[in-house]
């Protein structure tokens, strides 16, 4: 085998231990990597019922064939749990020097049992672990933390690490990286913080495998010189992904005020231009040429890094038009390790329920000083209100009652990101079918929807764009591990990926190829949500029901009157089941399973709940 080390390290916290494995051929073509990886393992090591910030979850790290080599844009790393958000399976994929060095280090699967006894790091150099106290930076945020730790073992080092909000447990923390790197939105910070371990560091000296190395480093070279060129050429990285803000406010897609409207007239203040025109600095990820992390000083005077969803959910949710003001509720986000999209769902959520009187409080849309002191309350679950609120949307409803469920903004748990779909149907099942609930990542299907289809249309083209975009978002670039930027913005061509998996393993895989796989992987994420929830229910896959209230419609603007209708919907879900080869439930069928080599988690599954 080539392309793969072949090699999982597995690290009891507990007992302060670890042992290298090492996986097949069969595996790994299977599962390839990343998410794929993460997936079969936890469906594999944890009992159902398993507390997700208990000793037995498992916090995986996780890497692709493609991770770490000189191609464009492969410098991200998976990391994945239990979610303690949504109880089911969760991931999140950011950029860090951890995917270069793991490879190095002769690793592509890091496996974390147990829990420290107190507060501690670990450092992977090679074949070697050792465990450490982080007394010293235990209760810090992830500035001081990435400082002191780069103090230690240089810039160049790979670190993964969490602030006060995973340490705290607050449900929809994150892991962070580099200077304004985050992944795992379903609570991995949390996971991390509930085993006492501050931050990963790791050091690699090894080659990493490749079946055509020379080859590879040319080819390498010369793709990622052509996708910086195209950058140039396309101006993308000049606004990043903040350049999408004023078309989402164009075409009403933008979240107002806990998504109760759609657009508005000062999103011209926290649009791409402003963006480029505050910028001080520009950051990437490892291995990238069209580098888009755009950082602006915040009120306070720190360099905050931000991309659209972090301005749509911090910023027009909020009601807060202060470019400044809304970096620095982004800074606080990525101190404290917390993500930004729950973050400014919760906070929305929250000003929202107040606005009604389901619960009383002292917080209104636009008040950012109020948002900060928040943030600081949810990231140390300081009192009754920093409980309430950093248990997410979700709970939050549960906790207020008063029919508030339907304006909590999250699909299974998961806060839904920076689209507001109450008159996008295709966009709004791709939400609703999210397999780690409301994220943008798996499906992104608005472009499709408004230019090239009827908005109002519920036809099965709409399921199918879904499932094709599933497979390419979801599946392909959360297994092979590598950013989706260069095809997604630049139209780097998809063909590329399968040159460079089969550069780097030797195999001769096409695309469908790769689309088997992908399949492979969302059937079993939607059986280990049946295995959790023996109850499960098609209305798992529904988006928030305020977007079938005609009384939530627009009252003006693009959309005015304009409502999702719930008859529909249905039948649209019918369809993307019925393209899958899922049953009403949305959990795959018995021939689905088998026709995706997945027979013997079939009969596992079975002992939980019934098949059809
Ligand atoms: C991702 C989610 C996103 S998606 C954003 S902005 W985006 C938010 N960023 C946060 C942040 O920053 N700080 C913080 N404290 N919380 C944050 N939460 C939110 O997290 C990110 C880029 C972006 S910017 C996107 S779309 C693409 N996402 C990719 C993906 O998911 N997979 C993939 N193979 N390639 C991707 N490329 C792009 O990466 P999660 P990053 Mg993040 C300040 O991980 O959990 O999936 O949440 O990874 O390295 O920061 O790059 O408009
Ligand atoms: Fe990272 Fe942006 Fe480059 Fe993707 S395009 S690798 S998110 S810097």
């Amino acid at each position: 085998m080539t392309g793969w080390t072949g090699n999982i390290l597995r690290i009891n916290l507990s007992s302060r231990s670890y042992k290298k494995e090492t996986y097949d051929e069969a595996f790994a073509q299977k599962w390839v990597g990343g998410r794929g990886f993460s997936m079969k393992i936890l469906w594999d090591e944890l009992k159902p019922g398993t507390d997700p910030l208990g000793p037995d979850n498992k916090l995986i790290v996780s890497l692709g064939p493609i991770a770490g080599v000189p191609a464009p844009n492969t410098g991200k790393t998976v990391v994945a749990a239990r979610s303690p958000l949504t109880g089911g399976y969760a991931d999140g994929n950011l950029g860090s020097h951890v995917t270069s060095q793991l490879r190095k280090a002769g690793y592509d699967i890091v496996i974390f049992e147990g829990i420290f006894d107190k507060p501690g790091y670990v450092y992977i150099e090679d074949d070697k672990v050792t465990f450490f106290s982080a007394q010293e930076v235990w209760g810090k945020g992830t500035y001081a933390t990435l400082d002191w730790l780069y103090a230690k073992y240089g810039r160049g080092a790979g670190i993964l690490t969490i602030g006060q909000g995973g340490e705290n447990k607050a449900l929809f923390s994150v892991v962070r990286s580099l200077e304004g790197r985050a992944g795992g939105r379903p609570g991995i910070g949390a996971v991390m913080g509930s085993k006492l371990l501050k931050a990963i560091v790791v050091k690699g000296t090894k080659e990493i495998p490749m079946a055509n190395p020379d080859e590879y480093k040319k080819l390498g070279a010369t793709d990622l010189k052509k996708v910086g060129a195209l950058d140039k050429e396309s101006g993308w990285s000049k606004q990043g992904t903040d350049g999408i803000l004023a078309w989402c406010n164009e075409v009403a897609a933008l979240p107002v005020r806990n998504m109760r409207e759609t657009h508005h007239k000062n999103a011209w203040m926290l649009d791409g231009e402003r963006v480029d025109a505050a910028r001080v600095a520009t950051y990437g990820c490892p291995n990238c040429t069209m580098r888009c992390g755009i950082t602006v000083l915040d009120k306070e005077g720190h360099e905050s890094e931000l991309d659209y969803e972090n301005i749509g959910m911090l910023g027009s949710n909020l009601d807060i038009w202060d470019l400044a003001q809304v970096a620095s509720l982004n800074y606080l986000c990525d101190e404290y390790g917390l993500d930004t999209i729950s973050s400014g769902s919760v906070l929305g959520f929250y000003a929202d329920a107040i606005d009604r009187g389901a619960i009383k409080g002292d917080f209104r849309w636009g008040d950012a000083e109020r948002a900060k002191e928040l943030m600081r309350l949810i990231s140390h679950r300081d009192g009754e209100i920093g409980n309430l609120l950093a248990d997410g949307t979700r709970k939050m409803a549960q906790q207020i009652g008063q029919n508030s469920g339907r304006y909590a903004m999250h699909v299974k748990g998961l806060e839904i990101s920076a689209y507001n779909c109450k008159y996008i149907p295709g966009m709004a099942l791709a939400f609703g079918v999210a397999p780690i609930g409301g994220h943008h990542k798996e499906s992104w299907v608005i472009s499709f929807e408004l230019k090239q289809t009827s908005r109002d249309s519920y036809g099965r083209e709409k399921a199918q764009k879904v499932i094709d975009l599933q497979r390419i978002r979801g599946g392909l670039f959360e297994f092979i591990v590598s950013c989706r930027f260069p095809w997604v913005e630049l139209g780097w061509p998809l063909e590329n990926y399968a040159i460079y998996f089969n550069k780097a393993t030797g195999l001769n895989w096409a695309l469908d190829d790769f689309w088997k796989v992908a399949d492979r992987i969302y059937a079993l994420m939607n059986g280990f949500w049946l295995r959790e929830y023996p109850n499960w229910d098609r209305s798992m896959h529904y988006p928030p029901m305020c977007w079938f209230d005609p009384s939530n419609a627009d009252k003006e603007g693009p959309i005015a009157g304009k409502i999702l209708e719930l008859a529909k919907y249905e039948k649209l879900l019918d369809e993307y089941h019925d393209i899958r080869g899922y049953d009403n439930r949305g959990i795959p069928t018995k021939r689905t399973f088998q026709a995706l080599g997945l027979s013997e988690e079939m009969k596992q599954l079975e002992k939980y709940a019934a098949l059809k």
